[in-house]
């Protein structure tokens, strides 16, 4: 019996809750189970340990019937109450639950009224237009449905960059206090920052691999082994995710290195210019085909310079024409997160914020921001606050007074972030839009648009003498939501027109525009901006993510306009518009 990970049975609990939910249970009943798999989900340790110390019960919401399922569990590998549930309800009804949109009711309903108790005979219902008929469902909540069961089908194992850096920082930085350890770095998809990450690398030198792989599987987040090996060792946590670890000696990290960077795209041409030149290429050194010594490579410098280019940075390893460009010594100058001056979006208590303007400034200030912009949602988004129009002076006096405290070491702006509304109607009139500084539109509401109709509210937004930047404008959400179904080269040569910018939000949650776009919009001339989006001052630490994804787009430092000092912005704010 293969013993049971922290995740396997928060999963279990949320079925229990799924399925008492489907049976019309008590909602208390179905909440108790929903909140202690959600516990469990977010220990940072096994519940086994706990269970042995005899302290399940002290967890957040977990009592005694609770401990007792969840000691059933550990000490047996099952749960008898959520066999008797699982034989009275079909798991394709509780599978329902997962499609977007699909309470337990309404799968209840489907299941009882219809009988249907699969994933794939409720989408062949929803297709031959049989759900429309039933009690509360109608055209549209069938092609919800479907929608749904698109959405559920793309849906990934992978993590967000953040999730990720932070569970890859706090294991590597554990694997170098081991003895011998002598420097690591992650690798895979994080150290190239691209914006989802499958699994985590963790890459170390070291001439003594075995205490390092020892006290890897050790760590108290590891749920299970998956492989134990000399140089190899990988592990799935607790919460799910599979890190792998690679241990190489030192006068091989640059091969090491490089290899387990990636991407595969990427290592395929390292590998065809080695053969080029007689030699096979893979993590421990460059091999002569003809038989001679190994060629070790102690840096990343060495390998790429054994192949007769420059070193190329993580974020452009992609074979986007890296390798071409490396070649001819004609690598973009990327921006990088120093070149940052100031922040253009960010949000305080006018509007969905946890902080004042100076509170924000303060923080930005002592990161070596130099200005910020800030821009509260307009009132007319029904989530948040937001600014009335007439509360926009007294908003201006507050950060009139943020400057005065600041003494000009960082200057606050006036903005907003205003609704592109589902009309395509923005939430301001002009005469309102004429008192800040700079303003930015977004799209938050009606992202399911056909392609033309919200691709016309983003050209009209673009259009609209007063708009400068439009802020995440695909408005996709990660790992899951898909982006708006825009015509983004209608938008980029608007923009380009127009002279707005597009942004490159920064939060790991939307990095948006993504790096193709990002490339693309500069290729065509179309300026970006790379803000963070901060709701609190914590947040202002997530530009680097918006600057690596802009490297991902070799982007440089002159395409970006909060990467320019004050007076240059300014100054590009107020020129006329053609
Ligand atoms: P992920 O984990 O899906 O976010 O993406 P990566 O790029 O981290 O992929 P992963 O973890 O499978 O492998 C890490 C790196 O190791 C990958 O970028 C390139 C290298 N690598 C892995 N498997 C192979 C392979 O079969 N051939 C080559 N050439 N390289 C590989
Ligand atoms: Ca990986
Ligand atoms: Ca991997
Ligand atoms: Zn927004």
């Amino acid at each position: 019996m293969t013993e049971l990970s922290n995740r396997e049975i928060a999963t279990l609990l949320a079925a229990i809750a799924d399925m008492l939910e489907i049976k019309g249970e008590n909602i208390h009943r179905v909440l108790a189970y929903r909140r202690a798999s959600q516990t469990i989900a977010a220990l940072p340790r096994d519940l086994r340990a706990i269970y042995e110390e005899g302290t399940l019960a002290d967890l957040p919401y977990i009592g005694e019937a609770l401990a007792e399922k969840i000691a059933e569990l550990l000490t047996t590998g099952q749960l008898g109450f959520y066999e008797r549930l699982a034989a009275e309800i079909p798991p394709g009804v509780v599978e329902m639950v997962r499609v977007p949109g699909l309470g337990p009711k309404r799968a209840a309903q489907f299941w009882k009224e219809m009988g249907i108790t699969s994933l794939a005979a409720l989408k062949e219902a929803a297709q031959s237009g049989k759900l429309r008929n039933l009690p509360g469902m109608g055209v549209r909540s069938e092609a919800k449905i479907l929608e749904g069961i698109e959405a559920l089908s793309r849906r990934t194992d992978r993590i967000r960059l953040d999730e990720a850096l932070s569970i890859a920082t706090q294991l590597l930085a554990r694997l170098l206090e081991v003895e011998g350890a002598l420097k690591g770095e992650v690798g895979g998809s994080l150290r190239r920052w691209q914006d989802t990450i499958g699994d985590i690398d963790l890459l170390v030198a070291s001439s003594y691999a075995e205490p390092i792989m020892d006290a890897f599987v050790a760590m108290p987040e590891v749920a299970r082994v998956l492989g134990h090996g000399p140089t190899k060792t990988s592990v799935e946590l607790h919460s799910g995710q599979q890190v792998d670890l690679r241990v190489l000696a030192p006068e091989r990290y640059g091969t090491l290195l490089c290899y387990f960077t990636g991407s595969k795209e990427h290592n395929v041409r390292l590998r065809e210019l080695a053969l080029k030149r007689g030699l096979s290429l893979n993590e421990h050194a460059f091999t002569p085909l003809d038989g001679g010594p190994e060629i070790l490579c102690a840096t990343e410098e060495e390998v790429y310079a054994q192949l007769g280019m420059a070193w190329i940075p993580p974020e452009l390893r992609e074979d986007r024409g890296e390798i071409e460009a490396a070649q001819a010594g004609q690598l973009p100058n990327l921006i990088s997160l120093a070149d940052m001056k100031g922040d253009l979006q960010l949000h305080t208590t006018w509007s969905d914020g946890k902080s004042s303007a100076l509170e924000m400034a303060q923080a930005a200030m002592a990161r070596g921001c130099q200005y910020i912009l800030v821009t509260d949602h307009s009132h007319g988004l029904g989530v948040t606050r937001g600014v009335k129009p007439q509360d926009i002076p007294r908003q201006r006096a507050e950060i009139e007074a943020a400057n005065v405290e600041l003494g000009g070491v960082l200057t606050v702006l006036h903005g907003c972030e205003v609704e592109i509304r589902a009309d395509g109607t923005l939430d301001y009139d002009d005469e309102t839009l004429a008192q800040f500084d700079i303003v930015q539109a977004s799209l938050h509401t009606s992202l399911r648009q056909p392609r033309e109709q919200i691709t016309r509210r983003v050209l009209n937004a673009i259009r609209n003498p007063y708009v400068r930047v439009i802020g995440h404008p695909r408005g996709r959400m990660l790992p899951e939501r898909e982006p708006a179904d825009l015509d983004m080269d209608a938008i980029f040569e608007a923009a380009r027109e127009r002279d707005v910018a597009l942004e490159i939000n920064a939060s790991p949650y939307r990095l948006d525009l993504d790096d193709t776009h990002a490339r693309r919009a500069i290729e065509l001339g179309v300026r970006l901006t790379i803000s963070t989006d901060a709701h609190q001052p914590a947040e202002f630490e997530n530009m680097r993510f918006g600057v690596a994804t802009a490297r991902r787009g070799w982007v440089t430092a002159a395409d970006v306009v909060n990467a320019w000092p004050l007076d240059k912005v300014l100054e590009w704010v107020r020129k006329p518009r053609p």
